[in-house]
């Protein structure tokens, strides 16, 4: 049996978009209502990073600590990604570093966190920046509400900066889930520059060519069901039918039913199930073995280019008939 698989953007999310710099290392973050969108900026040349909120919150903060100078930190997690959805790993690593923002007497930014990127196959994750915090000016440590100054280094040494309003995240001692996308936008269509120029011109040079037609990301032109943009999200390629993303066999006859799939690197894919077409999907734990732990997302590294899987359903996903399907953001 095979099965079409989209790839779907499940970002829950409300977007963070860079607005004009109020000086030429810095961008402010706003909330904007469409994915992958960041706002024409007066220094439109310099990379601006995106922050894609998803989150939730873990537990509740904890009220503030006794002492009048050290509280809970500021925890950020989540995904760091480049303009094609490629996530950065131990393999391919970006450094994250947070500093304080410039005071009014203009004292420089100070460094108060830094992370790199890593691989972990059980965590949808990619990085975490714990930032220490306190409830008077302190060397090392942020003070609730200050704005922060987030920058990254990626795998060919550019840096991205961007500045984040911890008010708007989350109180200390919460765990703040923050998706950063490394895309340069210059002329705010949604769609990285380069990205989008490397698209027309393999597009141009492939078989799915047509001089009358204008380029169109948002179209499935080799008819995998794949849209150029999410192909190019998954590191598929949009003019090839064949590499696509797909269930390669599902084998009830085992115990518990399995599936294998061949699976793009650098994404965080969900098992989803659904009794009927017209009825939504939801997702659905899985063992990577007949006999380990459910779990809900399986991560795949940066390399190799595919990464084979066999995922066995729990008896709770095997109604028949049912449908399945892998996702991923
Ligand atoms: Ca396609
Ligand atoms: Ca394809």
């Amino acid at each position: 049996m095979k099965t079409n698989l989209r790839h779907l953007f499940s970002f829950h999310s409300s977007l963070f978009s860079a607005a004009a710099p109020s000086a030429a290392h810095r961008h402010l973050f706003s909330f904007h209502s469409s994915l992958f969108s960041a706002a024409a900026s007066a220094a439109a040349h310099r990379p601006l990073f995106t922050f894609l909120f998803s989150l939730f919150t873990l537990a509740a903060s904890a009220a503030l600590a006794a002492t009048p100078l050290l509280c809970n930190p500021y925890t950020f997690v989540g995904r760091i990604t480049d303009a094609r959805a490629a996530a950065f790993d131990n393999q391919r690593p970006a450094i994250l570093s947070a500093y304080s923002t410039a005071d009014a007497a203009g004292a420089p930014p100070t460094l108060l966190a830094r992370s790199t990127t890593f691989y972990r196959d059980d965590t949808p994750h990619n990085y975490r920046l714990t930032i220490p915090m306190s409830s008077t000016p302190a060397d090392g440590c942020a003070l609730q509400n200050d704005l922060l100054e987030i920058t990254a280094t990626d795998d060919a040494g550019r840096l991205w900066t961007g500045v984040i309003d911890p008010a708007t995240v989350g109180t200390p001692g919460t765990l703040c889930e923050v998706d950063i996308v490394l895309s340069e936008d210059a002329d705010g269509d949604g769609i990285d520059d380069a990205l989008l120029q490397d698209l027309i011109n393999e597009w141009a040079a492939s078989d799915y060519y047509t001089p009358d037609t204008p380029f169109d990301i948002h179209a499935d032109p080799d008819g995998d069901d794949l849209s150029t943009l999410d192909e190019a999200h998954l590191g598929t390629d949009p003019f090839n039918p064949s590499d696509t993303l797909q269930i390669d066999s599902l084998d009830l006859t085992t115990t518990p039913p399995s599936l294998t799939a061949s699976l793009p690197a650098g994404h965080v894919y969900t098992l989803e199930t659904t009794p009927s077409l017209t009825s939504p999907w939801t997702p659905t734990d899985f063992t990577s073995t007949p006999s380990s732990s459910p779990r809900r997302t399986l991560s795949t590294p940066s390399t190799p280019a595919r990464t084979p899987v066999t995922l066995y359903l729990l008896p709770t996903t095997n109604p028949s008939p049912a449908f399945l399907r892998l996702s991923t953001r």
